[in-house]
């Protein structure tokens, strides 16, 4: 996602999109190229510093019903190309601004329509939940996209616990705001602290899980340490990390993205190739690791699951 600022702005339109997303590598090889390179080779580079070892013998414990067979991202490209504003805006940043980050202890906020609305330890609250590998395509809202094997839980294992009242119709996510530890949060490039939302019946969907780790291993920070949501047929804005507070209510939330700019950024944000971001196409997207672009699918592929969440609405207007 890019902060409007004018340098982004100008670097959009005269840079081929994937490489504008990251201003350092764009200087990289833009230098590279005056220097007479392939720019193809050089794009990859960056991208693929692959050490392999975490990965190369990684399998799924067990199969999920909703698994992609799709090659997956590397564990290296997956926790240093990360969107995390917290801790600076370059792709590169939140895997160094990260390193310190404290989550352990962490208090979990439930509030709104529940019947048991706490303060909750995340550990206590994580006891008694079983722990699926859950291979899933991501898609950002800037055309990049992995396949990325998440350790996690439908969100319906967790939300019982609280038992949310028939009027909640909404649940709304907060990250932890603390400038101290996370940097970005002392400038102003979004309101602070990070919300996001989802309709009830869309949270309950057994595709929109809470993931603690991935690669069967923790949860590194810079991905969202201890625990983020992954919702694969939206746009990757909506899977807000290191979440401290779950509020459940009657009226839809306003996200973030909302918030900082209402025409480019909806409250549904399901992936949609017919539906444009006002300053780029939706219809294709670049998979990480992969130099061709490849056709954006409707709701990300995983249309036949949860297409009937969105009958007889207008996917235009809701975008
Ligand atoms: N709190 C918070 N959550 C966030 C973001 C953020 O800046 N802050 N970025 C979002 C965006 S735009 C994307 S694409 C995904 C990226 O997740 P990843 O870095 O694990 O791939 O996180 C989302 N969740
Ligand atoms: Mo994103």
């Amino acid at each position: 996602m890019l902060i409007k600022r004018a340098n982004d702005i100008l670097s959009s339109e005269i840079t081929p999109e994937p490489l504008y997303h990251n201003r350092r590598q764009f200087i990289r090889t833009a230098g590279a190229a005056a220097a007479g390179l392939a720019v193809g080779s050089i794009i990859e580079q960056p991208l693929r510093r692959l050490s392999a070892l975490e990965q190369q013998d990684w399998k799924p414990k067990q199969k999920s019903p909703f698994d992609t067979d799709e090659k997956l991202t590397p564990y290296k490209d997956i926790t240093t190309y990360n969107n995390f504003y917290e801790f600076g805006i370059d792709k590169d940043d939140p895997a160094e601004n990260a390193q310190n980050f404290k989550t352990k202890p962490w208090s979990v906020k439930v509030e709104g329509l529940a019947k048991k609305p706490a303060a909750y330890n995340l550990e206590d609250l994580l006891k008694g939940i079983t722990l699926e590998d859950r291979i899933y395509r991501m898609r950002c809202v800037e055309a990049w996209s992995m396949v990325i094997p998440w350790l996690g839980f439908p969100l319906s294992e967790l939300f019982k616990k609280f038992e949310p009242l028939p009027k909640a119709k909404f649940v709304e996510f907060t990250t932890l705001l603390d400038s101290n530890q996370m940097p970005g949060q002392k400038r102003p490039y979004l309101n602070w602290p990070y919300v996001e939302g989802l309709r009830m019946d869309e949270a309950m969907h057994p595709l929109a899980i809470f993931a603690v780790g991935l690669y069967g291993k923790e949860l590194p920070n810079q991905n969202g340490a201890p625990f983020r949501l992954v919702v694969p047929w939206k746009y990757g804005f909506k899977g807000i990390k290191s979440i401290v507070k779950i509020r459940f209510v009657e009226n839809q939330p306003v996200s973030t993205w909302t918030q900082a700019n209402s025409d480019e950024y909806g409250f549904y944000s399901n992936v949609n190739p017919s539906v444009d971001h006002p300053r780029w196409s939706q219809s294709s997207e670049r998979r990480i690791g992969e130099f061709f672009k490849r056709k954006t699918l409707m709701f990300n592929g995983y249309g036949e699951y949860v297409e009937h969440l969105y009958a007889g609405m207008d996917l235009k207007r809701y975008f």
